[in-house]
């Protein structure tokens, strides 16, 4: 999910204060807040590793099977007639075992592992920051990376699983639900009881943005079907949490083949923002980079070559827990920014290449909503909106949510109440982010983690 530029006070649940992003230095944070510094206690073993010790377990009907699953108590009783061997179980089709059947606790595969390229710039750390490194030491949580891990891999076998769907003529209602049903399955939680959605699940609205949609567009309940055509280009966007550690990666899928340079340009762009990811690595560094590699790419289309342009107003961002938008933002575009990257982030490195404006503007429509924590219900004098907001915060708390994920709680009238939690600053409304009709833009994006010794795409998969 990408987070739109300063410039519009829509920020998402983190709200940031209006122009302070992008041209100021880190704000401070708690250290801690990403959680990621576990890591930094937990055995290095694979930190040596190179690029390629991915061990994705994406592909359903692979011969290698997962881990055998033993001394699992629901399997043993599906299988009483071979008691003695509990069969490995392997990812259905749809995928609808949960992650934790497949995976014995705490083995779930690990992402991309890159060792930092300035390992020892990085040993000198001043004493400040290795005093903020302690505190966060102190306050980690043992699960941290087990849960990014087990979300990550939930990411890559639900999506697997949507590109066998995500062909013409399938309606983007089928992709939606596909992509609902398989993250509540493999988390094991259904989300249809109160609170269930926060132990983990969707973490944002699920993307689904044609052409020149760029972001924030979801099938909404009620609205009319759309299907995908040959010449669509369609960005699939959606996000997964465990216990609030999000995991948030977007591809794109075009059947027609002459948007092909299109589709490389922007996974060779985002790629390139995850290269030049690092502790201390230096925001503005990062943008230039990214926008030179998208710019070197043109795209031919009716017979006319255009240059793929680098979107300038929606960004990468960091990720904090049950926060899709930290308080970092990462442009694609060259930009003045002080911010660095610090030990401890999570970042969510997305780009996206137009070929219209390269601008993007609200369109109508209702993507989804986020609560604003710091506004509570003094302003609110209806009974119904407070009932809403009362469920909203004990289902999503400060994830952004769907008209849809409402409805699968069972939540139905909802707009008059929603209307008011909008108008009272309670919640933030999402609305579609286009650019120019008939330009054509596509989006990639993974997670990664910048872990004390090494930097960790958990999203990484052997499709992109
Ligand atoms: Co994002």
């Amino acid at each position: 999910m990408g987070s739109k530029t300063p410039d519009d006070h829509r920020q998402g649940p983190n709200e940031s204060p209006k122009h302070s992003v992008i041209a100021s230095s880190n704000p401070p944070k708690s250290a801690a807040a990403s959680g990621l510094t576990e890591s930094a206690v937990e055995g290095e073993a694979e930190d040596g590793d190179d690029d390629d010790d991915l061990q994705s377990g994406a592909n359903l009907k692979s011969s290698n099977d997962p881990v055998p699953n033993n001394g699992e108590k629901k399997k043993r009783k599906r299988t009483k007639k071979k008691k003695s061997k509990a069969a490995p179980e392997q990812q259905t089709s749809p995928p609808r075992i949960p992650l934790s059947t497949l995976f014995p606790p705490d083995q779930y595969p690990t992402g991309q592992i890159i060792p930092y390229a300035d390992h020892n710039e990085n040993l000198q750390r001043t004493t400040a920051s290795e005093l903020r490194h302690l505190s966060a030491v102190t306050n980690m949580d043992t699960t941290f990376l087990s849960d990014y891990r087990q979300a990550a891999e939930i990411h890559r076998q639900v999506r697997s699983h949507v590109r066998t769907l995500a062909h013409p003529g399938v309606s983007l209602t089928t992709l939606a639900d596909a992509i609902e049903d398989g993250v509540r399955a493999l988390t094991g939680h259904p989300g249809n009881t109160t609170g269930d959605a926060l132990k983990a699940g969707l973490a944002f609205p699920t993307g689904l943005c044609l052409n020149h949609v760029g972001a924030h567009w979801t099938p909404n309940p009620g609205a009319r079907e759309v299907v995908l055509q040959h010449d669509d280009v369609l960005k699939v966007d959606f996000g997964v949490h465990v216990n609030g550690r999000i995991v948030d990666s977007a591809f794109t899928v075009a059947a027609n083949p002459v948007y092909e340079p299109l589709l490389e340009a922007v996974r060779a762009a985002t790629d390139m923002g995850l290269k030049e990811a690092g502790i201390d690595a230096r925001i503005s560094h990062i943008s230039s980079a990214i926008q030179e590699v998208m710019e070197s790419y043109e795209v031919t289309l009716n017979k006319k070559t255009v240059p793929v342009k680098a979107v300038k107003n929606i960004t990468g961002h960091n990720i904090l827990r049950y926060k899709i938008h930290g308080d970092k933002q990462v442009p694609f575009v060259k930009s003045t920014t002080a911010q660095r990257m610090e030990e401890g982030d999570v970042f969510a490195i997305e780009t996206f290449g137009s070929t219209g404006k390269a601008f993007l503007r609200d369109d109508v429509g209702v993507y989804g909503y986020g609560r604003n924590e710091h506004v509570g219900t003094a302003g609110l004098h209806y009974a119904s909106a407070k009932g809403l907001l009362k469920t909203i915060d004990e289902n999503f708390g400060t994830l952004v949510f769907s008209r849809r994920y409402l409805e699968h709680l069972g939540v139905r009238n909802y707009h008059l109440g929603m209307r008011a939690l909008v108008a009272s600053g309670a919640v933030t409304c999402y609305q579609p982010l286009v650019d120019v009709a008939g330009s054509y833009i596509a989006q990639f994006e993974h997670t990664v983690l910048l872990r004390p010794n090494c930097k960790e795409i958990i999203s990484r998969g052997d499709d992109y």
